[in-house]
Order: C-alpha cells, then sequence, then structure tokens
C-alpha cells in the first residue's frame, strides 16, 4: 500500500509512554510507510521507549537530553554514523518546574524561567542546528504548541511564556531554513490526558470545558494530531511553513 511518508525517514523527540503525543505521531508516520528514529530522555525512559519503538519495523531508538549540547551533538553523529539522513524532525517537548505551574506567574524564579525556556523553545534551535547536516533538503520540522502561548490559561504560566518564544522560534527557523528548502511548522493541539497534562490540577475540568465549548464539541483526539503532522511532513503541505496549525476542533476560533 502506498503511504504519505513512502520511505521517508523521521527522528521522533518526546516519547515517554504510549499516551505521549508523540508516540501518535510515530504511529501515523509508520502507517505512512516512514522509518522512525527515536530518542529518549534519560535511563529511566530507556526501557519504555524500546518497547514501544519495538512494535514498529526498523526502529532506530538513540538517547537524548535536550538540556545538554553534547547529547544533540552525539545525537546527530549517531544518526551520521548510521548513514542515516533524515526527511522530517518532530520535537514533542517540554518543561518546566512543577512550582511554576500553579499560582501567581509573577512569582516564576530566573532558574524557572530559564529552565522552562530552555528546554520547551531553545532545545528547538538546537536540534535543528545540531542535525541541519543530516536534514534532507526537503525537510519539514514540527513541533507542539498550546493555545497558553498566546491567552492566559490558569496556571499554564511559564510554560506560556515558553510557547510563545517557541512559535517567534517557528517563524524565525522558517526564515532561516526555507532557503534550504526546509520546512518549520508547530501544531497548537487541544488539551490531551497525557502525562504532561494528567498531573495539572483541574485537567478534567479543562477537558469539559472543551467539549462544551470547541466548534466540533468534543476533546482533542491524539491521533488527529498525529495526522496533521503527516500532512505536515508531506509534500501535501510543500507550500506551508513557519505556520501555526491549530488542531483543536476549533477552540481556538471561538470568543465568549
Ligand atoms: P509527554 O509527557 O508524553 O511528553 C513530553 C516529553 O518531553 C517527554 O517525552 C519528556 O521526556 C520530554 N522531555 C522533557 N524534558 C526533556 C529533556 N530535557 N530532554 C529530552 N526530552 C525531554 O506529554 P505530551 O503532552 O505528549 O507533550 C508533548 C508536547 O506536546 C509538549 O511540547 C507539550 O507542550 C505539547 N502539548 C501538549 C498538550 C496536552 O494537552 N497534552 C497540548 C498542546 C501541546
Ligand atoms: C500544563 C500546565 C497547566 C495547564 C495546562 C497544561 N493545560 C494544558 C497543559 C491547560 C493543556 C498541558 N500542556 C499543554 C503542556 O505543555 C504541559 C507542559 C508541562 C507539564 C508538566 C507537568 C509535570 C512537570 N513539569 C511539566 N512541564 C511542562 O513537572
Amino acid at each position: 500500500m502506498s503511504g504519505l511518508l513512502d520511505g521517508k525517514t523521521a527522528l521522533v523527540m518526546g516519547v515517554a509512554n504510549r499516551w505521549s503525543i508523540a508516540w501518535a505521531i510515530a504511529q501515523a508516520f509508520s502507517r505512512e510507510g516512514a522509518r522512525l528514529v527515536f530518542t529518549f530522555q534519560g535511563e529511566r525512559q530507556e526501557k519504555d521507549v524500546r518497547e514501544l519503538a519495538g512494535t514498529l519495523p526498523h526502529s532506530v531508538i538513540l538517547p537524548c537530553d535536550v538540556a545538554r549540547d553534547e547529547e544533540l551533538a552525539g545525537l546527530a553523529k549517531s544518526i551520521e554514523t548510521q548513514g542515516l539522513t533524515l526527511d522530517a524532525l518532530v520535537h514533542s517537548i517540554a518543561f518546566a518546574n512543577r512550582d511554576d505551574l500553579g499560582g501567581a506567574y509573577v512569582e516564576t524564579s530566573r532558574a524557572g524561567f530559564a529552565l522552562a525556556l530552555d528546554v520547551s523553545a531553545f532545545s528547538l534551535v538546537a536540534a535543528a542546528r545540531h542535525l541541519l547536516p543530516v536534514l534532507k533538503p526537503g525537510a519539514a520540522v514540527v513541533t507542539l504548541t498550546y493555545i497558553g502561548s498566546s491567552r492566559v490559561m490558569p496556571n499554564y504560566n511559564v510554560m506560556g511564556v515558553a510557547k510563545a518564544a517557541l512559535e517567534s522560534s517557528v517563524r524565525y527557523l522558517a526564515s532561516d531554513l526555507g532557503p534550504r528548502g526546509i520546512r518549520v511548522n508547530a501544531i497548537s493541539a487541544g488539551p490531551i490526558k497525557t502525562a504532561s497534562a494528567r498531573a495539572i490540577q483541574g485537567f478534567s475540568r479543562i477537558l469539559d470545558v472543551m467539549e462544551e465549548r470547541a466548534p466540533l464539541r468534543r476533546n482533542t483526539d491524539p491521533a488527529e494530531v498525529a495526522d496533521a503532522a503527516v500532512f505536515l511532513c508531506s509534500p501535501l503541505s510543500r507550500g506551508v511553513t513557519g505556520e501555526v496549525l491549530f488542531v483543536d476542533n476549533g477552540f481556538h476560533a471561538m470568543g465568549l
């Protein structure tokens, strides 16, 4: 069967477990004929990622903590020595201190701000730079963002500021890499109950509000996000770069 990503190789960063948005993306990419390279953050995650990746044919698994330049450099080197080149890079990574995802944003510390921006926004720039030698002309870069970048969402706080930087980065990277034929886009997903979300106080209420108010009257399914990522990494989106594509059942379009 022919797929939208036949013969392509995609690097997927940010699978932690089977609920991860990155895992839904990897499964959709595999369905469309892509070969996957996965990264995991630390030894704690290695086993889970290996188990998941083992269910998809010909997967490669490599370590990469994006807060460490030497690990990003090592990742690029491993990809190169394995003779791989990339048609797609999926960045599905965010982190802020738990204490900074609640209470007043005005209380955010310098260290907490720096950490959130480093892991959640700078990591896309760093990954793009380190992986540039293995990114093919025509490759696509996709990252995940959230509407808290531009509207105040309760408790999202410093992560909202990090996502604003990430989305702006998408536009600057699109400008830099466009002349090489590399496209850079973001998907702004509606709330999904992943490990990064279920820890949040009042998350179930947020899901209820989405169901009530989103034009399509339902919550975001990770498979919907994954199919949008397939589109953004396929030739169907060849004229699209520097874009933030909402996959939130239309919630972003609503006022009151
Ligand atoms: P998740 O917890 O499954 O994924 C987050 C990933 O970030 C994990 O795999 C974790 O290992 C990785 N990570 C954190 N720090 C890292 C580091 N230093 N080095 C390497 N990896 C690191 O949760 P998710 O919801 O799938 O999140 C994926 C992306 O989707 C994030 O960017 C998140 O902001 C975004 N997003 C999530 C939602 C949602 O409601 N779940 C909505 C919109 C956008
Ligand atoms: C996260 C915090 C507050 C409100 C939130 C979220 N809403 C949604 C999320 C409304 C949808 C999930 N999201 C979009 C994220 O980007 C989550 C990032 C995140 C989550 C955690 C939890 C555990 C931890 N650090 C984290 N860092 C980033 O220790």
